[in-house]
């Protein structure tokens, strides 16, 4: 590419700017923008574009020793970092430069179907050599991202964030402002990951509990509970050190494209408010996300304001995004320590006052070690514990856990937005479509026998570990929600699995044995969700608002992806606005793969 001498000297000017603000210090896989800007990994463009050049295609690339041809956009991981605003008609030319087909989808942007990119289900894919034009107008603001959705592109380096400006003043806008985003790095191919998988489904979990290990929780629970424990795993053929499917062993988890030994960096002057834009763009992996020594004000789930919570951790789901803002006094760097769930990992940087410095990077915590309640078994103790350690004085209704025992479970969901149900008449009936706990068979090994309200853990591994743990019930929309209907109908879902034979889908059923979720235009849907599997999902719903039924009433947040963990049971409003065909599926890569995927069909 040759600059012309006009946006050479663009560029030129906007470097200097850069330098001005301090923004920026390193310089590997810096975008080439259409523009002839070059920005820095992390760093926003200055301002709100309408019309975008994009290329797909394969580039060489080495991180942390592993070498990849990936296939990315604009020969850059993550691609580049492209910024919107709200009200504006956007233009998205996207040329493919790879053999195969490609897509982009824009993921959490509410847009017409056929512009959402996932081929087969809103349109036909972009062929090998052919330019797709994506043309919608922005309806939101916030932060977001944009991956591939054809073969399994997205899991190697077709991703990149997506920064919308709101029209009104934005509430939480500050002297500093970055992306953050998390993804993994490796080089085995995803179709060899996911033969390991189907052979063997803790081929990445090389961290078993052993005989050695068994003394020591014998020394803490006493031998005989600790061998219940052991025999009972063993007679289900589960692991309870099954955390995360694919681990670091094979995984370098990055930073902004980064390795945590290049430690990418962003720049503040001491007193300064800082805000930092966190996605998790990985393929398979959840984040425990802080920054030691500095308190963290979420602002923002899913591109969506709520009322700030100040914490020092929080889990970021695949998927997910967080915005938080952190307001660093002294004259010193802090680490930001990303780990995985699975503790076998970590991505890392540095947010310091100069370029080049760095903070001590905190030991890994213990790997969380599942429990009967990630079984769906209810355990009323371990519940109880954990409740108490999380509030120190719970409201009776926070209290218990939610054990469902079929009919009851109706009373509760009917407490949990009683806010706004006390205002309006009488509910109408309900329609309940809910097939019923899934066969125990080959694509499905459990059944969760007492599923348990977790939206007010922090999750797996982050209970009781003496720090402020942000959970689902804490977030609050700063506004109320737009529909102020009761739903009509509640569509139950039960996700399910088989971990030896790793086999992923909702109902028992993989994508191609089930039929399409049909929703009527405007119809206003609770969806409940079972987990009869032990570990998490963050399940995505493309096209429309997931409104979590969280407590906090007709200030429920807004999400486009909701973690759903492990034995538990939660629910969401959805209004049908949006007609077309949308997909629906768990956003771990080799889950959806494998079959974790549905279609909904707004008619
Ligand atoms: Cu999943």
């Amino acid at each position: 590419m040759s600059f012309s001498s006009k946006s050479a000297l663009t560029r030129r000017r906007f470097v200097t700017s850069l330098a001005a603000t301090g923004a920026l210090t390193q310089t590997r896989s810096a975008h080439a923008l259409t523009t002839g800007q070059t920005l820095l990994p992390g760093a926003i463009p200055p301002i709100a574009q309408t019309h975008y050049d994009l290329t797909v295609g394969r580039t060489a690339m080495t991180i942390a020793g592993k070498s990849l041809n990936a296939p990315c956009i604009d020969a850059s991981v993550p691609g580049p970092i492209l910024r919107w605003r709200e009200g504006d008609d956007i233009t998205l030319n996207v040329t493919n430069n790879l053999r195969v087909p490609t897509s982009i989808h824009w993921h959490g942007i509410r847009l017409p179907a056929p512009m959402d990119g996932v081929p087969g289900i809103s349109f036909h894919g972009i062929p090998a050599g052919e330019t797709f034009t994506y043309r919608f107008p922005v309806k939101q603001s916030g932060t977001y991202w944009y991956h591939g959705h054809s073969s399994m592109q997205e899991a190697i380096g077709l991703y990149g964030a997506l920064v919308i400006d709101p029209i009104a003043p934005d509430p939480n806008a500050c002297a500093r402002d970055y992306v953050i985003l998390l993804s993994e790095w490796s080089d085995v191919a995803p179709h060899d990951i996911v033969s390991n998988l189907k052979m063997q489904g803790d081929y990445y979990n090389f961290r078993q509990r052993s005989l050695a290990s068994l003394f020591g929780e014998a020394r803490q629970d006493g031998l005989g509970p600790a061998l219940h424990d052991r025999l009972r795993w063993s007679r289900m053929n589960m692991s309870a050190t099954d955390i995360s499917d694919v681990t670091g062993t094979i995984y370098t988890y990055l930073m902004n494209g980064q390795a945590p030994d290049q430690s990418w960096t962003g720049l503040f002057r001491p007193g300064e408010r800082v805000r930092l834009r966190f996605i998790n763009a990985s393929a398979m992996t959840f984040f425990d996300i802080r920054i030691p020594g500095l308190e963290m004000h979420v602002v923002q789930a899913d591109g969506n304001d709520i009322e700030p919570v100040p914490v020092d951790e929080f889990r970021i789901g695949v998927a997910e995004t967080y915005d938080v803002i952190v307001r660093p006094t002294q004259d010193r760097a802090y680490a930001i320590f990303t780990q995985s769930e699975s503790r076998t990992g970590y991505a890392s940087g540095t947010l310091a006052p100069r370029p080049g410095m760095r903070a001590p990077i905190p030991p890994m915590d213990p790997r969380p070690v599942r429990t009967m309640v990630d079984m769906g078994m209810g355990n009323m103790h371990d519940g109880m514990k954990m409740e108490h350690a999380r509030k120190p004085a719970p409201a009776q209704h926070d209290d218990m856990p939610d054990v469902d025992m079929g009919d009851m479970k109706m009373d509760h969901d009917d407490m949990a937005d009683m806010p706004d149900m006390a205002m309006k008449p009488a509910a109408p009936p309900i329609q309940r479509d809910d097939p019923g706990p899934p066969p125990i068979n080959v694509e499905n090994q459990n059944v969760a026998m007492m599923p348990t309200d977790r939206t007010g853990s922090p999750g797996d591994g982050l209970e009781n570990n003496g720090r402020r743990v942000l959970n689902y019930k804490q977030l609050r929309a700063t506004r109320p929600g737009s529909d102020p209907r009761p739903p009509t109908r509640e569509i139950v879902l039960h996700l399910t699995g088989n971990m030896e034979r790793y086999i992923w889908g909702f109902d028992g059923k993989k994508f191609s044995e089930a039929a399409p979720i049909v929703l009527r235009r405007n119809e206003r849907v609770r969806f409940t969700l079972f987990n009869d599997t032990m570990m998490e999902h963050p399940i995505h719903l493309h096209g429309l608002w997931s409104e979590l039924e969280n407590g906090q009433g007709e200030h429920r947040p807004y999400k486009h992806t909701i973690i759903s963990q492990p034995g538990s049971k939660l629910s969401y409003l959805v209004t049908a606005d949006a007609p077309g065909m949308w997909a629906y599926h768990c956003h771990l890569q080799y889950h959806m793969d494998l079959g974790m995927f549905r279609t909904v069909v707004v008619l």
